[in-house]
């Protein structure tokens, strides 16, 4: 099967090879300023394919890291992974070098895709690792011409798909696998339970390294024949602006949106500073959307409220996910389901329980809090090389522990997130953060930090903030715009702390652990 043009049988290729018969177009990709079709797209992943495996068969499980900006490139490239048998590693963007230098490693990549938009990082992110095999590839090797629709062959949907990288309360990141089977749950569901069809067209400005982006959005378009406008990152302005052109027909009328609550904060603020008329304008043109949904976090109901006071009346529609199992629960379709304060009820196909600390089975119950568990086909395979990690997070009973708190309130019984379990999992602007990682970034960065906590602290705009208490050697002093220079370079920018304070000695109980709690006044304005 190496050398003709061919997909595997699996259904996101299947049903792209039956819109391939039509000219529905795949893919606007707003950097280029191109869009491509269907029969474009699985043509050029065919292709890419072929150049991925060279004479060999099957990448059979080994990982392809990418580093695409968000457009054609980069779903050719992850269609193209797949399709050869390997597993994607995408990588995020905007992370500096020694983050995806870490996924890399990490992963144990042995084949790198990257776009020339990021040649120097590429190169920088390559050297001494022999033996890489390494594709730089140019908008242009993205061209195609006359495109034909490959042969199909079968594929087991039990092999792995992707690694995406995630916190937890110990450690670095681990990479979570999932297979093509838990892709396909993942995304069908959705497809089903949000009403995706062909003539959908999502605005996409998430980033393509976590399961919001790369699922939600992307694979739930791509898997029922909608076109995805793919832009490179958000911008509140250029939001507004591309909302009123679709309103007023000057570009293609939107119909979804998604994003964190951060991003419908952000596009608040940006509306609260227009004028009247651009307000009208703007609340105007979000009539076009079918829905607009948001998760990762928390959604506060103020910030519910006024969306849906400017947005001509939208209700967001709110859901819970997580890397490790993509979407558990979401508010129903319908308006009288999106219930504020709720994330709705368990997607069908996904198990849910709700499990006291006495290893009570709770979800049963009204308004008693238990830790969310999960079972299902939805849920992710292990955690690369950790196996260990992978077993703390499963139950006896193989139920996955979400480190979650969460209750069932109302007659109807929807399920409410109370919260993390752990102090030391932060969540700012839909990007999850381990307090210990940051802290030991802190210990080791030569600063002259004695000691440090970090702690979330609330906040209307990001959920939270990552705020840092630090301890200084004797004589040492530190202002967070030099420790925020200094992290920068070696932490994903919304990990580096935005707030910092400077104590004697860090509050500690018998055990000698931080009790971090009492550590929060301190950022009380
Ligand atoms: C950027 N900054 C942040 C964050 N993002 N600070 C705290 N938390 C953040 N998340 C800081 C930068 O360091 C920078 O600081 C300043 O804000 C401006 O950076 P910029 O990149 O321009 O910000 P932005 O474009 O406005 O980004 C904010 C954002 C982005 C759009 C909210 O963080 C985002 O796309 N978040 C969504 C991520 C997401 O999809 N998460 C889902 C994962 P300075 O100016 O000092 O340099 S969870 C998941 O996948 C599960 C399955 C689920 O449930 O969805
Ligand atoms: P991540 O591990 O980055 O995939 O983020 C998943 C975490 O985001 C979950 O474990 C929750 O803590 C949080 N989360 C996702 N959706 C929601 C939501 N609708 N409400 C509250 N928290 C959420």
């Amino acid at each position: 099967m190496t050398s003709c043009l061919a997909l595997p049988d699996i259904p996101l290729f299947k049903n792209a090879c039956k819109f391939a018969e039509t000219d529905a177009t795949a893919v606007d990709d707003v950097r280029v300023g191109k869009t491509y079709s269907y029969r474009d797209l699985v043509y050029a992943a065919a292709k890419l394919r072929q150049q991925l495996l060279r004479d060999r068969c099957d990448l059979k499980g080994e990982r392809v890291g990418v580093l695409c900006p968000s457009g054609f490139a980069y779903v050719v490239c992850q269609w193209a992974t797949w399709a050869a048998g390997g597993v994607a590693v995408p990588l995020c963007t905007s992370h500096p070098l020694a983050e995806q230098q870490y996924a890399v490693e990490e992963a144990q990549v042995t084949h790198f895709i990257g776009h020339s938009v990021f040649k120097d990082r590429v190169q920088e992110l390559v050297k001494g690792t022999d033996g890489l095999d390494i594709m730089l590839l140019e908008d242009q090797d993205f061209n195609v011409e006359k495109p034909v629709i490959p042969e199909r062959f079968p594929m087991d949907m039990d092999k792995p798909a992707l690694i995406i990288f995630t916190s937890g309360t110990t450690g670095k990141p681990k990479g979570a696998v999932t297979t093509h089977s838990t892709i396909d749950a993942q995304a069908s569901v959705l497809v089903d339970a949000w009403r995706w069809s062909s003539s959908d067209r999502i605005h996409h400005i998430l980033p393509l390294h976590h399961v919001h982006g790369i699922i939600n959005a992307l694979t739930c378009a791509l898997y029922c024949g909608a076109t995805v406008e793919m832009h490179q990152k958000f911008d509140a302005a250029q939001v507004w602006s591309r909302w009123q052109e679709g309103y007023q027909k000057t570009a293609p009328l939107l119909t979804l949106f998604m994003s964190v609550p951060t991003v419908y904060a952000k596009l608040i603020q940006h509306y609260k500073s227009l004028e009247p008329k651009d307000q009208q304008s703007c609340s105007a043109s979000c009539q076009q959307f079918r829905l607009m949904v948001s998760g990762s976090a928390s959604l506060p109901t103020p910030l519910r409220e006024t969306w849906r006071k400017i947005s001509s009346g939208q209700v967001l529609l709110e859901r819970y996910g997580m890397t490790e199992i993509g979407m558990a629960l979401s508010q129903g379709y319908d308006l009288g389901e999106r219930v504020e304060g709720t994330v709705g009820m368990p997607l069908p196909g996904v198990h849910v329980r709700l499990m006291d600390e006495s290893g009570q089975n709770v979800t049963d119950s009204r308004e008693v809090p238990g830790m969310l568990q999960i079972k299902g086909r939805n849920v992710f395979k292990e955690y690369w090389q950790r196996p260990e990690a992978t077993r703390k997070e499963f139950t006896d009973d193989g139920w996955f522990i979400t480190g979650d708190m969460a209750m069932r309130v109302s007659e109807k019984g929807y399920y409410q997130i109370l919260g993390r379990a752990s102090i030391d999992i932060i969540k700012s602007g839909g990007e999850k953060v381990s307090a210990l990682e940051v802290e030991r970034e802190l210990l080791s960065c030569d600063l002259g930090i004695h000691d440090a906590a970090v702690v979330g602290i609330p906040d209307p705009e990001w959920g939270q903030r990552v705020a840092a208490v630090v301890v200084m050697d004797t004589g040492k002093k530190l202002d967070l715009v030099t420790l925020r220079n200094v992290l920068k370079a070696r932490l994903a920018s919304y990990k580096v702390p935005t707030r910092l304070k400077t104590v004697a000695e860090l509050p500690k109980n018998a055990m000698g652990k931080v009790t971090k709690n009492g550590l929060l006044p301190l950022f009380e304005e």
